[in-house]
């Protein structure tokens, strides 16, 4: 048992700092249902553990695809024990991160909205999702290329 809880915090761990979302073994069955509804050409995944189980988030931009310059939308889902508290999005290569800050809505079934955001400048993006879960708060990310 203590095994495997490590083997899920590493995971945790390895797709924040790698800003990619490997599902680990036990969080694969999670990571592959969440957020079917949403179209799958341009879903983002990205998952995070606690001892007590995994949550994932998965989330496309509205409009697609992904580009410089627009104002855009996240909408997306929370599958697993998390509250959803921020969405952010930053260029860790130059070191700023967006010009706008977003608003967050949260939605039944764990769905929610985030509007107001503008990737202004064509490169790599981290788009970032504050969750909280047993009372601890983690960031999940994803990187983006946009052009
Ligand atoms: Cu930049």
């Amino acid at each position: 048992m203590p095994a495997l809880l490590l083997g899920l915090v590493a995971t945790a761990l390895c797709g924040a700092s790698s800003a990619s979302a490997g599902p680990g073994a036990s969080g694969a069955a999670r990571t592959e249902g969440c957020g079917a509804e949403l179209d799958a050409a341009h879903r983002l995944v990205a998952t995070a553990a606690w001892q007590e189980g995994a949550a994932t988030v998965a989330f496309v931009p509205d409009p697609a695809p992904w580009a410089v310059g627009r104002h855009f939308s996240l909408r997306g889902v929370v599958c697993g024990p998390a509250r959803l508290l921020r969405v952010d999005a930053d260029m860790p290569a130059h070191r700023h991160g967006m010009n706008y800050r977003p608003t967050l809505q949260l939605q039944e079934g764990g769905r929610f909205t985030a509007q107001g955001l503008l990737l202004h400048m064509p490169g790599r993006w981290r788009i970032r999702l504050e969750v909280e879960a047993q009372g601890r708060r983690q960031w999940l990310e994803q990187t983006v290329d946009v052009k």
